[in-house]
């Protein structure tokens, strides 16, 4: 029996990924990945929504897919491309446009505070119509699945309600996907500030630990962590955010329950803590670094590996995109 459809992407938006999203999404996409047929894309048209440079674009492209497979997506197991390499993202996203409502696309709220903070003028309608390009990503394979933080559910609600909508008017030719929302305790926080949530897009570095970073580097940032006066090593989300942030962190990174990591501090201060904490960090993230610098030390290997991969999902994204085309009366051509 064939397993069931996964999707998931990130954008190249910095020059490391931070820890955030590697407890956040690939440490579950690595486990996902046994059970599922997944797909995982370099999101790199949605970074366009966003000002950048050619060249860093580029660097940041191949930069995000190492860490990737640093992480332990397996490039021979799982699909992992580039978006852009497979065309027939930027093609259903026009199909799907024609059937989204401008009410509709105008209520996503990530859409509403972006454009805010960012003012009309400098917002583009590349911003506006991004969840439609979200929901051609995801309904081009078929996905059963798509694992996301909470800040998108309503991405995926849109993308179902697409995929309803066409396959009502049109006919069955998209699976409806169901969003597998990340655990809370998957929600990691800046350093330095534990009420925003950890991102590549941070103002200042000191909160955010970088995969990329020499691990001496993340070690004193986690000893510089932002925590409280009362002392105890105990997660109290509310009252403690910045302790209860580096327990979370603590927990995901060792597979340990929160009790016992808080039984092992009992009565010992924040600064054994916080050492304990940089260890582990500095264990999980040198080999990743390593190996992501290994693959980065040879581009020529690494874009034959994602071009192979674009090429294993061109074939499910281009049967999905004809069947569209035939079903909505796109004249074929011979
Ligand atoms: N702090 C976080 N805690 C847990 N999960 C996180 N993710 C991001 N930050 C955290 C998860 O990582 C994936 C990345 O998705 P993205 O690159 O499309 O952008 P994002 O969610 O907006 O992540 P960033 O790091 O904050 O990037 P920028 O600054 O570019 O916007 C998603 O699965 C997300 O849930």
């Amino acid at each position: 029996m064939s397993k069931p459809r996964l999707y998931s992407g990130m954008q190249p938006s910095a020059d490391s990924l931070q820890i955030g999203n590697y407890i956040g999404a690939l440490m579950q996409w690595r486990d996902l990945q046994e059970s599922y047929e997944a797909f995982f894309s370099v999101v790199d048209l949605h970074a366009l929504t966003q000002p950048s440079n050619p060249a860093d674009l580029r660097a940041k492209t191949r930069r995000t897919a190492a860490q990737y497979i640093a992480a332990g997506i397996e490039p021979s197991r799982s699909t992992l491309y580039v978006q852009s390499h497979v065309r027939a993202h930027a093609e259903l996203a026009w199909i799907l446009s024609t059937i989204t409502g401008f009410g509709e696309a105008s209520r996503m709220t990530q859409f509403k505070d972006k454009s805010a903070r960012y003012g009309a003028d400098a917002t583009s309608v590349g911003l506006f119509t991004y969840p439609v390009l979200m929901a051609a990503d995801i309904l081009l394979y078929q996905t059963d699945i798509v694992p996301v933080g909470d800040d998108q559910k309503q991405h995926v609600e849109l993308t179902r309600d697409l995929a309803e909508r066409f396959n009502s008017r049109y006919g069955e030719a998209f699976t409806v996907p169901m969003p597998v929302i990340q655990k809370d305790t998957a929600r990691i926080y800046d350093l330095q500030n534990p009420a925003a949530k950890m991102s590549k897009s941070a103002e200042s570095d000191a909160g955010v630990l970088w995969l990329l970073d020499d691990p001496a580097v993340s070690a004193k940032k986690v000893m510089r962590a932002v925590t409280d006066s009362d002392g105890t090593v105990r997660y109290d989300r509310e009252n403690k955010p910045g302790v209860s942030n580096l327990l979370v962190i603590y927990a995901a990174l060792t597979g340990r329950q929160m009790p016992a990591i808080e039984d092992e501090y009992a009565g010992r201060g924040y600064g054994d803590f916080k050492k304990g904490l940089a260890d582990v960090v500095v264990e999980e993230f040198g080999p990743v670094r390593a190996r992501a610098l290994e693959l980065l030390d040879d581009p020529a290997e690494l874009d034959r590996v994602l071009a192979a991969n674009a090429e294993r999902a061109d074939e499910v994204a281009d049967a999905t995109l004809a069947d569209v085309y035939d079903k909505i009366g796109l004249l074929r051509r011979l």
